[in-house]
């Protein structure tokens, strides 16, 4: 079946999304806690093939060594009975109240040193378990009052904390990229790298910028009124896109974490057709895993919580079978043909030429008919509209 999802479509899942009991700052949970083995068997079911945690999912915060090493045992076991991997592993350092002033980017300076060391002893965890990914989500490094942050100090010992956990990874030869996850607030009234944007700037600033891409997430940047799928275009064309979290999300409001696709389907159509076939003039397409970092709704019981698991990865898949029904189209060839799209990847300047030949170029500028390349026909809502068909199934 098509919409089965296989491990060759390498689907994974966070042990934080399916095993949220669904407490939220207004209410009580709403469903049990799950147990990460439970997750990883019903996941394996479900065609998924990687699952990928915080270190307090998987081990809760507080815990003996001994206690540690039982549950990583325990969950070693589940990974080998159901082939699923860890493909990116994360930190949690945003919910025990030490970090409610940040972590990273804490003023205390004890704090910044026990975060950075929580990270450290999870990566020996993630590298164990063959993971190649390590997502940063500074959910609290941020602010509400501004007066209360040297704002240019908190990036200097953002970029202090992530490459030393770089280098400590390249010393132990751990393999690991790191991929900062954007994010524009919530819980913080503003969180530092609020957008994609933001994001690379700053890793264009680090020691070990190489080893340092961006996690972008559908809701995050969407709750900041961008394009999902410009902003991961971006992140790709800089060779930065390391991950990416999946959800869905209604406009600028709350943190939704809706199932992919149950926002903005047609931005998740777009998304999926740039994952998956880089572009309409090709390009390099995503080849990492497709992560869905989503919550399913509180209203669900645990039956619901598997039926939105798997809600996730067939909506992945039959967008994937519209953006390919949408290529293969030949009236969308057409379309796209009409509307210049394939003329944008032709340079502007002619192949050796320089801007003294543009200069000399007549019919660049004196010549040039401005009126009627300002008249010319768009075609531009003709594609929207063959998008919309295949996406309702229309074509
Ligand atoms: C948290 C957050 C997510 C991040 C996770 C990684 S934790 O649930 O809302 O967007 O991806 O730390
Ligand atoms: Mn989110
Ligand atoms: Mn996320």
């Amino acid at each position: 079946m098509a919409h089965q999802p296989t491990r060759d479509d390498r689907f994974s899942f966070g042990l934080w999304t399916v095993g949220w009991n669904a407490r939220d700052p207004f209410g009580d949970a709403t469903r049990p806690a799950l147990d990460p083995v439970e997750s990883v068997e019903r996941l394996a079911e479900l065609g998924a093939y990687g699952v990928t945690f915080h270190d307090d999912d998987l081990v809760p915060f507080g815990s003996s060594d001994a206690e540690r090493t039982a549950i990583v045992e325990r969950f070693k076991k589940a990974l080998a009975d159901t082939g699923l991997v860890v493909p990116m592993a994360t930190t949690n350092l945003f919910t025990h109240p030490v970090f409610k002033e940040g972590a990273l980017t804490a003023n205390d300076r004890g704090v910044r040193r026990f975060a950075m060391r929580k990270v450290m002893r999870n990566m020996d965890l993630a590298a164990e378990l063959g993971a190649t990914t390590y997502v940063v989500w500074g959910g609290r490094e941020g602010a509400e009052v501004d007066g209360a942050k040297d704002l240019r100090a908190a990036l200097d010992r953002y970029r202090e904390g992530i490459d030393t956990l770089a280098q400590y990874s390249e010393d132990r030869g751990y393999g690991l990229r790191f991929a900062l996850e954007p994010k524009p607030n919530e819980p913080r009234g503003d969180i530092f790298l609020p957008t994609i944007g933001h994001a690379i700037a700053f890793i264009n600033t680090l020691e070990h910028a190489d080893l340092v891409g961006v996690n972008p997430e559908v809701g995050h940047e969407q709750m900041a009124g961008l394009n999902y799928t410009h902003g991961i275009a971006q992140a790709l064309w800089q060779g930065k896109l390391f991950h990416i979290d999946l959800n869905g999300q209604h406009g600028i409001k709350f943190d939704q974490d809706l199932v992919f696709g149950h926002g903005d389907v047609l931005s998740a159509f777009a998304t999926v057709d740039l994952l998956e076939h880089g572009g309409p003039n090709g390009g390099p397409a995503y080849d990492g895993p497709r992560h869905f970092d989503y919550k399913p709704l509180r209203t669900e019981d645990v039956k619901g919580v598997w039926e939105s698991a798997a809600a996730n990865m067939r909506t992945y898949l039959l967008l994937k079978e519209r953006a390919e029904a949408f290529r293969a189209d030949p009236e969308v060839q057409e379309a796209l043909a009409d509307a210049a799209v394939p003329e944008l990847a032709q340079p502007t300047l002619g192949d050796g030429e320089s801007y003294e030949q543009l200069l000399a170029d007549r019919s660049a500028f004196e010549d040039f008919d401005a009126e009627s390349a300002g008249a010319r026909r768009g075609g531009q809502v003709r594609l929207s509209q063959l998008a919309v068909e295949h996406l309702l199934g229309a074509r």
